[in-house]
């Protein structure tokens, strides 16, 4: 991925440019491209694969990435945006799951708590600083959801956070990819009994984005919170972009494939190209939709 990254920054090397916001816990690059020219234009973040399982993200923010550079010179709803992509979020993870299990999906961090050793990694979207360790989290550092003993205890969770709390004046949308279930998921993670203020506003746009989905390959999305549509999970990254660094349009999508009979997140190769097509779609019609 990194490699790929790199051709295509310099492939288009007057609009796109690769940075690294820092190293993971066992020393990998978290690569950003950046798309858009020098000059300072309102930004969207994307991330893709915090958890380290959860693969069709990548491979989809990788598709998007592609497209956005193709049509950024010609497309004024793209080019009106700089654009920050992060394609694997979870590095360490990330190779762990491609290596030797499938199915991991924490950070690979020694926990102090785990005196055996035997019980490494943190939930990555446990682990942001707002509303640390309510709802939807666990102290236990064997549980798949351990949010760590600190909030941005990650490495990766840290850049991540240092990066955007930086930027936190130009970028007004951050999307974070999940899966599955297909979901475009609003504020607040944390809880279901209140939402932000301007919540219709955030669904009015997520709900567009829903049918420019549907209209791609007849897929049916969800709109809603987390904990109106799954669980309530405190410490996830869309919280603390939206109730900290202040980003207006904040936003997690859990893609396909709906449910665990389908593939779960082992989704076949075969949709890796329609998911990404119809997520394409779905992220132009937020940069559209969007007052900035
Ligand atoms: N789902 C998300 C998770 O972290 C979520 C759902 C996102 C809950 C953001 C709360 C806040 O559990 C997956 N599949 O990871
Ligand atoms: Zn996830």
């Amino acid at each position: 991925v990194n490699t790929w990254l790199a051709s295509k920054a310099s492939q288009h090397s007057t609009i796109a440019s690769l940075e690294s916001i820092g190293k993971t816990y066992e020393g990998r690059d978290m690569k950003v491209l950046k798309i858009g020219e020098a000059a300072n234009k309102p930004a969207i973040w994307i991330d893709a694969a915090l958890h380290a399982r959860e693969w069709i993200a990548s491979a989809t923010l990788i598709y998007i990435a592609d497209q956005l550079l193709n049509e950024y010179s010609s497309n004024a709803n793209i080019n009106k945006f700089t654009w920050y992509i992060l394609p694997i979020a979870n590095p360490d993870g990330y190779e762990y799951s491609y290596n030797y299990n499938r199915f991991w999906r924490k950070t690979r961090t020694r926990n102090a708590a785990d005196y055996r050793g035997t019980c490494p990694g943190v939930d990555p979207n446990r682990n942001w600083g707002f509303h640390f360790g309510e709802a939807g989290t666990s102290n236990n550092p064997c549980s798949d959801i351990y949010r760590g003993e600190t909030a941005f205890s990650e490495k990766c969770v840290f850049n991540m956070k240092t990066f955007l709390y930086n930027k936190r004046k130009q970028i007004k949308v951050y999307i974070s990819f999940h899966s599955y279930g297909q979901m475009f998921m609003t504020p607040w993670g944390y809880t279901h009994t209140s939402a932000p203020s301007d919540i219709r506003e955030l669904t009015r746009v997520a709900n567009l984005a829903k049918t420019a989905i549907k209209n791609v390959n007849g897929k049916s999305y969800s709109v809603g919170s987390p904990g109106s549509l799954l669980y309530d999970a405190a410490g996830g990254s869309f919280d603390w972009a939206k109730g900290v660094a202040g980003i207006k349009y904040a936003y997690t999508l859990e893609l396909r494939p709906a449910d665990n009979t389908s593939g779960g997140f082992a989704i076949p190769a075969s949709e890796i190209l329609p998911t990404g097509r119809e997520t394409y779609a779905a992220v132009k019609e937020v940069a559209k939709r969007v007052t900035v």
